[in-house]
């Protein structure tokens, strides 16, 4: 039986295994400028794409994902910022919940209009506790969610979202300070989040350096995304890359 892409990622957790996501919004990128990403991506040996974005203004999703699935096997994560981004060439979908906003809307309204949409996708569907934390200035997805990020030094409030989350059964937590987000998240916070749960932790926002990457790995992140500072040097990705997988595994 084909192992699913959860299970894949919670071994890698079991081992301390670090993996890193090259996030694609479908808006900002081309045919060519997606050949060249997903080169350098297989060069580097990149874990996950992530698609999606909060905005998705453009109507190529698919064949994004189509000219993905074609040129490599790097799997591929639909992230999406609103229900209509599914698209069933993907692999699995990050169904998220914004648990750290309070607008019913993002937590469970918009998830019951689309749930037959969803599930006749028949994409593998990953419950995911999303967590939106300040980043030093409004985001697209601050902005968009129309819910009061964590602010950013309120770690104890992160840790009982986080630990909420898992509690109501989500697979996995997903933090992010937004996409360009001035201040990414702080290895403290980090730290005692994945402290406090068993489920992988995803971490992005405003990530732009290996040195920041490496860091948050260390600190108890198992994914790293990142998006912006790729689409400005995608050379990026080799850097960013080798120093996740660098982070020594657990014996
Ligand atoms: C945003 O976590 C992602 O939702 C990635 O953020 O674009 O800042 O890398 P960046």
């Amino acid at each position: 039986m084909k192992q699913t892409l959860y299970h894949q990622i919670t071994e890698k957790k079991q081992t301390g295994k670090k993996s890193f996501a090259v996030l694609i919004d479908p808006d900002k990128v081309n045919h060519t400028s997606i050949d060249q990403l997903v080169q350098l991506s297989v060069d580097a040996h990149v874990d996950y794409f992530f698609v999606g974005g909060s905005l998705v203004i453009s109507n190529h999703l698919d064949e994004c994902i189509k000219q993905i699935k074609v040129a490599c096997n790097i799997p591929v994560l639909l992230f999406p910022g609103s229900p209509s981004q599914v698209s069933k060439y993907a692999d699995a979908l990050l169904y998220l919940s914004l648990i750290s906003g309070r607008n019913p809307e993002l937590l469970i309204g918009q998830h019951v209009v689309s749930a037959p949409f969803v599930k006749k996708s028949g994409l593998e569907i990953i419950p995911t506790g999303y967590m939106v934390i300040d980043g030093g200035a409004p985001t697209t997805v601050s902005y968009i969610s129309n819910a009061s990020p964590i602010p950013s030094d309120k770690n104890d409030i992160a840790m009982c979202t986080a630990m909420a989350g898992e509690m109501l059964g989500m697979k996995l937590v997903y933090m992010d300070a937004g996409s360009g987000a001035k201040r990414p998240i702080t290895e403290t916070m980090i730290a005692l989040v994945s402290q406090h749960i068993e489920v992988p932790l995803i971490i992005g926002g405003g990530i732009t350096d290996a040195e920041k990457a490496y860091l948050n790995c260390k600190a108890g992140a198992d994914i790293i995304v990142v998006g912006n500072a790729i689409e400005k040097d995608a050379s990026l990705i080799k850097e960013l890359s080798d120093a996740i997988h660098s982070v020594p595994i657990k014996i």
